[in-house]
């Protein structure tokens, strides 16, 4: 076949601009690509309702690309461990309850896992306000291309419309800080010191609905009720992505 410029970036411009006017509503927003908003997302998806993934990096994978000090691996313990085969993510046992995974193929496979339970990816996205109306509730995003944010252009955004919205956004806790700016609450306690144990267990009970509409998963579940850090062990993202599908499963 004689290839044609012009087609092919018609073809690009179509294709994206469908998807992207077929998601300005959806049932389940999950901001954050990390490995807790993998996770949320691929087990809503998998249950037929319309889940986007907005992240503002090229890349997905959040923290969990680059391991820990960047040595491609990462950690998970044993109560996780299902969640490790569930993906079919490689793993081995390196001492009693500690199974190492490569950290790239743990991306891979979520983000695989995600994209064959239906999440449609938007990346190169941020989200920079939330959209609270009359009845209190968290009912949308205010987005925009994350170059504008990045080199400070005054572009207006866009909205879309969500009944559910996740805050996967890490260590920062994003949307729950727009939230409380804009709201008074929820009540954001900040992320503690470095422990480790108590940290994944906390990640977990963290894992909640803190304001009408919103739930947070990952870090900035710690993040909003002062739990603590734990660096590269991931057994509680996984959980965490895991719990807040659960919750979002039993109101949608
Ligand atoms: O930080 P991140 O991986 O979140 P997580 O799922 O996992 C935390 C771990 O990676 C690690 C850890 C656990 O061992 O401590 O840090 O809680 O991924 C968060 C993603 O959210 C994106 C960001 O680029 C990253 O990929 N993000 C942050 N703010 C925005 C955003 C925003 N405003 N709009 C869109 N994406």
């Amino acid at each position: 076949m004689t290839l044609d410029e012009i087609t092919i970036s018609r073809a690009i411009i179509s294709d994206y601009m469908h998807t992207l006017l077929e998601y300005m509503e959806m049932d389940v927003a999950i901001v954050g690509g990390g490995p807790s908003g993998l996770v949320c997302s691929a087990l809503i998806a998998e249950k037929g309702y319309k889940v986007g993934l907005i992240e503002k990096k090229l890349s997905i994978g959040g923290g969990m690309w680059g391991g820990g000090m960047m040595f491609p691996r990462i950690v998970v313990q044993s109560e996780a461990k299902r969640l490790l085969e569930r993906f079919n993510i490689t793993h081995s046992e390196f001492s009693p309850g500690y199974y190492t995974a490569r950290s790239i193929e743990a991306v891979s496979k979520l983000t695989t896992a995600a994209v064959d339970a239906g999440v449609e990816f938007f990346n190169l996205t941020t989200v920079e306000d939330v959209m609270v109306k009359g009845d209190g509730r968290l009912s949308g995003l205010v987005i925009n291309w994350q170059p504008v944010e990045a080199t400070g252009l005054h572009v207006d955004p866009l909205t879309i419309r969500c009944r559910m919205i996740v805050d996967a956004t890490g260590h920062d806790a994003v949307i729950a800080h727009y939230v409380s700016k804009k709201m008074g609450k929820p009540d954001i306690k900040g992320e503690g010191t470095m422990w480790a144990d108590n940290a994944e267990s906390a990640v977990v009970t963290h894992t909640k609905e803190v304001f009408p509409g919103l739930f947070v998963c990952g870090m900035a579940a710690n993040a909003v009720s002062g739990g603590h850090r734990m660096g590269p062990v991931f057994g509680g993202m996984f959980l965490s992505g895991e719990s807040a599908a659960v919750q979002i499963l039993q109101q949608l």
